[in-house]
């Protein structure tokens, strides 16, 4: 069985994390096979958004912990392994990838689970579902670009809290503090998240990809340097065919027909 479910519907592709068994903790197999999904996902024009979501009753529960070998004799762990090879290799795809993604999270998404969730460009929950940090239960410290996200989401203050307390955060709080997009029934999760992706795959794909680079490097660019982008890729998408749609579109008071060109 396939450790992430791929398929596709016009112009979207969802991904399915699989290993319910856990609450789709990671091991090294699924990691990369998340990872190649995600660099098809880039390489094919026709896919034009993307779910994530996760099977069974969890969205993610991080890393699996049963495939890390403490035993006594055991060769020391060297975790610096564990994100080389398997998150930040997500992390970078998901920021990177010139198209909408869109986490559908079904239920708990912890550790690494919780910040693959927030990597994404729109978050939308179950109101049943939780994010919790949960590195700390295990004496680690948080990863997959999570004190990069959370702090940028939801200020220094809560995120320092949910980090070092690694208290469950309830998805009805965690869009009161702006850390997702919203909440919904759990039976309404995902016909939402794909025709939200549906109509996305319909929208200017190339103008969404620009938009990504311009929200991706306005973390740490100062006002100047990043007026400077906008005008570089306002620019690029000045010279898209969606552009050029989008105006005789409105001009001639029809709707546009994007391509994603
Ligand atoms: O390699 C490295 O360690 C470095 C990389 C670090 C990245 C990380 O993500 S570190 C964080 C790792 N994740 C965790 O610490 C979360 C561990 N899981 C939990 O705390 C809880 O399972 C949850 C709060 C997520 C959910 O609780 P609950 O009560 O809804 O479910 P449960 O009963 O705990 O779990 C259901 C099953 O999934 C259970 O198996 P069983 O008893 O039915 O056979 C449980 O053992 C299994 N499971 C859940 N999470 C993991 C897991 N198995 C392996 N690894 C897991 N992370």
């Amino acid at each position: 069985m396939s450790l992430v479910l791929q398929e596709r519907t016009e112009g979207v592709l969802r991904l399915t994390l699989n290993r319910p068994d856990v609450l789709n903790a990671f091991n090294l197999e699924m990691a990369q096979a998340l990872q190649s999904a995600l660099d098809v996902a880039a390489d094919d024009d026709a896919i034009r958004a993307v779910v994530l979501t996760g099977a069974g009753r969890g969205f993610c529960a991080g890393q699996d912990l049963a495939s890390v070998d403490l035993s006594p004799g055991a060769p020391p762990v060297d975790l610096t392994g564990f994100i080389r090879d398997q998150y930040n290799p997500v992390i970078t795809r998901l920021r990177g990838l010139p198209k909408p993604v869109i986490a559908a999270v079904n239920g708990v998404a912890a550790g690494a689970g919780a910040n693959i969730a927030l990597a994404c460009d729109i978050v939308l929950a179950a109101s049943s579902a939780s994010f919790i940090q949960s590195f700390v239960k295990i004496g680690l410290v948080p990863d997959s670009g999570g004190t990069w996200t959370l702090p940028r989401l939801v200020g220094m203050a809560r995120a320092t809290g949910l980090m070092l307390l690694g208290d469950k955060l309830p998805a009805p709080q965690a869009k009161e503090w702006g850390l997702i997009w919203d909440h919904c029934d759990a039976s309404e999760l995902l016909p939402r998240a794909m025709s939200m992706a549906g109509s996305l795959a319909t929208q200017p794909t190339r103008a969404f990809g620009l938009t990504k680079q311009l929200l991706n490097a306005s973390s740490t660019n100062d006002l100047a340097t990043q007026l400077a982008l906008e005008e570089e890729l306002q620019g690029e998408a000045g010279r898209s065919a969606d552009f050029h749609e989008g105006v005789r579109a409105f001009l001639a008071k029809r709707p546009p027909v994007f391509t994603g060109r």
